[in-house]
């Protein structure tokens, strides 16, 4: 039996004739002489009857079956105001496509809900929760909505390698890996390629793409291994690269509007989407923490304590801009006038850092120079400063992690939440 229609494609229109459905058999009522069966698929959960005196071996078999087999079903639709969608199957044939062992190592319909390592353990049991699957529902429509907007303001999509020869922010941080005779890396960040393909002349490049990082992190916002929405534009300053990031965060919150709401209904708060993002500077931020009681010394990064002071003055999005050029990587260009400070923004949500970005250095004795600066060795950057050295024009770009912006979406506090199948200090598989 194979089955040709799913829960939601059924309505009025099909009251009276017969269809095969299919799905995992979610809860059974069984009343003595009826059952109620809850079958879920992918769009729903649809209620299949089964009458014991029309067809007691049917009735035996189905209402026998252990929670979670997978069953197609053969039946009648008919209207019953009692079910949850307005209507019923009612059950003339069954086959049973695979039975679920008992017990289950995690229930779907339970009220309590297992622990995080249970449920990254048996994640395909997990994700059978409606409210789980619905976060990576959201993550599709997310980064469909973020193509979609880059497409239109004239980026094309690249891929660029994930296993590398050398460094691309700094030596630390790195996976190693075997590569034939040699030792490679995973990339942490494809910052470096996208640079090149500037040089290259593509002019607006994006990538959604997995991005390594070895921090020894065991918090509810770091995974060693997360997805990076990244973007390079060139003939383009870090203002511009702020005007596509804010446009880019709108379109997807936009374009999902509904589904955010049903996660985190503040987030909806006209203001996030109407009103331009507010951009400070860095000054402003530190001088608006120290008067908040913050000891931090000027030319410091936010602690978590001085994010969270951020965040009650400015709990929606908000960048924070001009950097200290010491506390930024080599890439980021340093204004003209006041070279301590560099054309580096962090786009925020709250107390949360969600994107960097930058204007970059296009200048190749400015970048060798501010590579010193930064104890990293020009000549292991060899192949990246070939692009600069044959004509580059200026550029700017940033960063985003697809997960952190998927958090504030779905209101979640981890984020292990956000991704499948989360990379962290402790866990590999599956
Ligand atoms: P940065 O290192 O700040 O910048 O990373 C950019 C964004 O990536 C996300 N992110 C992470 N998400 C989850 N787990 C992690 N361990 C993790 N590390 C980073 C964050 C962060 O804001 N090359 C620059 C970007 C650029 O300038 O274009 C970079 O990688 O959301």
């Amino acid at each position: 039996m194979k089955r040709e229609r799913t829960s939601s494609s059924l309505g009025p229109e099909d009251f009276g004739t017969k269809v095969t459905v299919g799905g995992w058999i979610q809860d059974i009522r069984n009343l003595g002489g009826i059952a109620f069966v809850q079958l879920r698929d992918r769009d729903g959960v649809l209620q299949v009857t089964t009458i014991k005196k029309q067809d007691k071996e049917l009735f035996k078999l189905l209402t026998k079956l252990p929670r979670e087999s997978v069953v197609t079903v053969r039946g009648e639709v008919v209207e019953n105001q009692q079910a949850r969608m307005g209507f019923e199957v009612l059950a003339e044939a069954m086959e049973i496509g695979s039975e679920a062992a008992t017990p289950l190592p995690l229930g779907v319909i339970d009220m309590v809900d297992a622990d995080m390592d249970t449920r990254l353990d048996n994640r395909f049991m997990d994700l059978r929760k409606e409210e789980v699957l619905s976060i990576f529902r959201l993550r599709a429509a997310m980064l469909a909505s973020i193509r979609d907007y880059l497409a239109g303001e004239g980026f094309i999509e690249v891929h660029t390698p994930k296993i590398v020869a050398a460094a691309t922010e700094g030596g630390t941080d790195l996976f190693t890996v075997k590569y034939f005779d040699r030792e490679a890396y995973l990339n942490q960040s494809p910052q470096l390629f996208k640079q090149y393909l500037m040089s290259a002349g593509f002019e607006r490049i994006y990538e959604v793409g997995p991005a390594f990082r070895a921090e020894p992190h065991d918090t509810s916002k770091h995974l060693n291994e997360y997805t990076s929405i990244d973007i390079e534009m060139s003939f383009a300053d870090e203002e511009d690269a702020m005007d596509i990031l804010e446009g880019t965060v709108k379109a997807a919150v936009r374009d999902s509007l509904e589904a955010i709401q049903h996660f985190n209904p503040e987030l909806k708060g006209g203001d996030d989407l109407e009103k331009p993002f507010p951009r400070i500077t860095y000054d402003e931020a530190v001088e608006l923490v120290r008067s908040n009681g913050s000891k931090m010394e000027h030319g410091e990064d936010f602690s978590a304590e001085e994010e969270a002071i951020l965040g009650e003055q400015y709990p929606g999005f908000y960048f924070i801009t001009r950097w200290p050029t010491a506390i930024k990587p080599f890439y980021a260009l340093p204004f003209d006038d006041r070279p301590e400070e560099c054309r580096a923004f962090d786009l925020m949500y709250g107390s949360k850092e969600i994107t960097s970005g930058a204007q970059r250095v296009h200048q190749l004795e400015l970048l060798r120079s501010r590579l010193i600066e930064q104890d990293l060795v020009p000549e292991d950057f060899g192949f990246y400063l070939d692009a600069f050295t044959y004509g580059i024009p200026p550029h700017a770009g940033w960063g985003l992690g697809a997960e952190r912006l998927l958090m504030i979406m779905t209101a979640q506090t981890n984020i292990r939440e956000c991704i499948l199948f989360p990379r962290d200090m402790k866990r590999l598989v599956p």
